[in-house]
Parts: structure tokens; C-alpha cells; sequence
């Protein structure tokens, strides 16, 4: 027998309230670290229409995470409602019990999910709770999506180490820098909103000391309203010359401050910073590469395990090299002006740029008032 008709509304439910619930989710990004930026939308079947009676994001340090929210909004109206969630509800005994049993208690009849969570204490557990437990379960609407809203938390806990945003501003003729690094306006006032919010959106902000002593950057967020959103402030200093009147140094102790050495870098140093209120912590050095600087991949691993799942790069040409030869870049965000500056630092070589485009295949293109954005990712 032919199959009844559906209609198209029907089919693009799921999609259409998943996209809800990714959009409540990022509401989280940067701020919900070492947790993943989940969120929930509980929707009701009634009278022919659907209404939402629920909706939750992870909050602020990770928890109360993003079901609890939406169950919390939703109170009796989740019983035999549709849960959409953008990460496999817990299965685990945090500080309170797993979301998978919550949304079944509260009576919820249907559950999609877009991926499996794979921190090792859920890891499909939650969803065969759920199906043990009686509840219908789609998994993997949206995948794709909820894997770049995901790819911190997916990125930590299967590599141990946060996901990588290499960000980067080029003249039209390829420059970074005026001659000698000096410090040059290469983008317009949408391309530096644009960054402010992927500031915002990140865990981290990290540059190399050699951006300290050519720009004094502040590295803060500055978006109205967002001004609270400042990530915790990251320089790669191999051997300790980070200046300790820097505008990062002096605004250590409002703004978390971490310095990353080499384990040789001068020990008088690091008691002036530390003084300062800087945090520094030392990896060993560059065994790969053969320069005289510090190994990325533990540094990368060492923020891994202090619980940062994004981190934005604010490279210069060095530091963008070093992560692309170690292949620790998922995602490449370039915003190129169309004007060119003349003499000055050139970008990245174009052996570089092959390798990146290699490692990072999946590029889109966007304007930024005058400048372009380019995105690229791994797929
Ligand atoms: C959910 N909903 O909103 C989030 C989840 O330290 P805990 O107990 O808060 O657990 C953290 C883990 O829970 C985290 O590693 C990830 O696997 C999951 N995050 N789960 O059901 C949420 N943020
Ligand atoms: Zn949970």
C-alpha cells in the first residue's frame, strides 16, 4: 500500500525548530566553558498548530544545562511534547541527574537530537536511556550544523585540546603589517565588529608576544551590551618578553591573563608578570619545527585541560604558520581589504596557503562592508 501523503510542512518540522534550538544554543558560545553551548526547544502539537512552551540554553559556566532550562520553562505543558536538542541529553550524575531521565519524567514523548555527545560519560547512553525509557528518538538533524555549533566541545574532548579559529586582516596586495610589523588600519569598522563577536563567541583569545610588541593590543570585547563577554587573554611568549606595562599586563587583574613560555624562559621574568597577576605556564620546546619556540600542540593541550573548547587566534604570520604546519587549525577566517598598503609584512607564503586550503577544503565568502570574509573549514 502507497504510504499517506505528508505534508512538506511536516517534513520540515523538525529541521525548522532544530534551527531554533541552534540558534538559543549560541546565545552560550564563549560563555559556558568547559561545557558545551547546548540548546532545547520543547514544542507542543495543539489544536492543529504547534507552540513552543519551552526553550533553554546552557547557562553561564556550563550548568544548569539547556533541557533543564526548557523543562523549567515548559512546567506540566512538556508532558507528551516534542524535545529538540542540538547535543545528546547527559546520562551522567553531575551536580544534578541526567537530563535524559529529567526530560522523561517530565513526560516528554518524543526527543530529536542532532549528534551523539561524545564526552565518554554519555557517548549514546543518553539516547538509549531515552529509547529504554519509552520515548520516540530521531537523532541527526541538523548533524552538520550542530557539529560547527559542537566543534569546541568535540575538539576537547576527542583531542584533548580546544578548537582552533585562525583569524587573519591582508591588504589587497597581501600584507599584514606595515614594513618592519609596524601597525597598519588594513580592515573597515564591519570587518572589527565581526571580530569583536567572534571575540565574544570565544572561550580564548590568544596572540603571539610579537603582536604585543608591535600593536599593545587590549584583546577585549567591544560590542555594546557585550562588553561583559571578554574571554580570557592568551599570549604565546616563549621566552618571557611580554612587557609588563602592556595594556595586557596592566589589565591583568580585570581580565584573566595566561602567558605561555618555553620551560627555560627566564624565571625572573615570570615572577614580574606573575606579580602583575599574570598566570604563567611553561611547555616544552618546539621539537617539530626546529625554531627556537615553544611547543603549540602541548600549549594547545595544556588549555585543553583548563577547560577552554574555542579559541580565537589573532595571528600574525609566524604564529599562523607555526598552527598550520601542525595541522591544529579547524577553522580559517581571513578578511582581506581592498586596498593595497604597499611595503610592508607579507602574509602567508603561498606553499602555506596550499596546505591550508588542503587541511581546510570548505571555504565560504561573505562581505564585511568594504572587505571580504572568507571562512574556511575542514568539511
Ligand atoms: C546536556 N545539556 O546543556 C550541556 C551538556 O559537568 P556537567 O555535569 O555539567 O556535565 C558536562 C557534560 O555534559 C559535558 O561534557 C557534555 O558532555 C554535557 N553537556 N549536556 O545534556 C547541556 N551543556
Ligand atoms: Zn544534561
Amino acid at each position: 500500500p502507497a504510504s499517506p501523503p505528508v505534508a512538506i510542512d511536516d517534513l520540515r518540522r523538525d529541521e525548522r525548530f532544530m534551527r531554533a534550538a541552534l540558534a538559543l544554543g549560541r546565545r552560550g558560545l564563549g560563555n559556558t566553558w568547559p561545557n558545551p553551548a547546548v540548546g532545547c526547544v520543547i514544542v507542543r502539537r495543539e489544536g492543529g498548530h504547534d507552540v513552543v512552551v519551552g526553550r533553554g540554553w546552557t547557562q553561564p559556566g556550563g550548568r544548569p544545562h539547556a533541557e533543564t532550562q526548557a523543562l523549567a520553562e515548559a512546567g506540566p505543558l512538556a508532558k507528551g511534547a516534542t524535545a529538540y536538542v542540538t547535543l545528546e541529553p547527559c546520562s551522567h550524575y553531575g551536580r544534578t541527574g541526567p537530563c535524559a531521565d529529567a526530560l522523561a519524567r517530565a513526560g516528554v514523548a518524543r526527543i530529536v537530537g542532532a549528534l551523539r555527545d561524545p564526552d565518554p560519560r554519555v557517548g549514546g547512553r543518553g539516547f538509549d536511556m531515552l529509547v529504554r525509557y519509552g520515548l520516540d528518538v530521531t537523532e541527526g538533524v541538523l548533524a552538520d550544523e550542530a557539529y560547527q555549533a559542537h566543534v569546541g566541545h568535540i575538539t576537547r574532548v576527542v583531542f584533548g585540546r580546544p578548537a582552533v579559529t585562525v583569524k587573519i586582516a591582508v591588504s589587497a596586495d597581501g600584507k599584514l603589517a606595515g614594513p618592519g610589523g609596524a601597525p597598519v588600519r588594513i580592515t573597515g569598522p564591519e570587518a572589527s565588529a565581526r571580530v569583536h563577536m567572534m571575540r565574544a563567541q570565544s572561550d580564548a583569545i590568544a596572540v603571539g608576544v610579537g603582536t604585543v610588541l608591535a600593536d599593545d593590543p587590549r584583546l577585549t570585547v567591544r560590542l555594546p551590551g557585550l562588553e561583559e563577554r571578554s574571554p580570557i587573554r592568551i599570549v604565546f611568549d616563549s621566552n618571557l618578553r611580554l612587557p609588563p606595562a602592556s595594556k595586557l599586563v596592566r589589565g591583568a587583574r580585570d581580565v584573566p591573563l595566561w602567558v605561555i613560555a618555553r620551560s627555560d624562559a627566564p624565571a625572573a621574568a615570570e615572577r614580574i608578570l606573575t606579580d602583575a597577576g599574570v598566570e604563567v605556564m611553561r611547555v616544552g620546546p618546539d621539537a617539530v619545527s626546529g625554531r627556537p619556540s615553544l611547543d603549540l600542540g602541548e600549549a594547545l593541550r595544556l588549555l585543553g585541560t583548563r577547560g577552554i573548547t574555542r579559541l580565537l587566534v589573532e595571528a600574525g604570520p609566524r604564529l599562523a604558520a607555526s598552527l598550520i604546519e601542525a595541522d591544529l587549525v579547524e577553522e580559517f577566517v581571513q578578511f582581506c581589504s581592498p586596498a593595497p598598503i604597499g611595503e610592508g609584512l607579507a602574509a602567508l607564503t603561498p606553499e602555506l596557503l596550499a596546505i591550508l586550503d588542503r587541511q581546510l577544503p570548505n571555504m565560504a565568502a561573505k562581505m564585511a562592508g568594504h572587505d571580504i570574509m572568507t571562512v574556511q573549514r575542514r568539511s
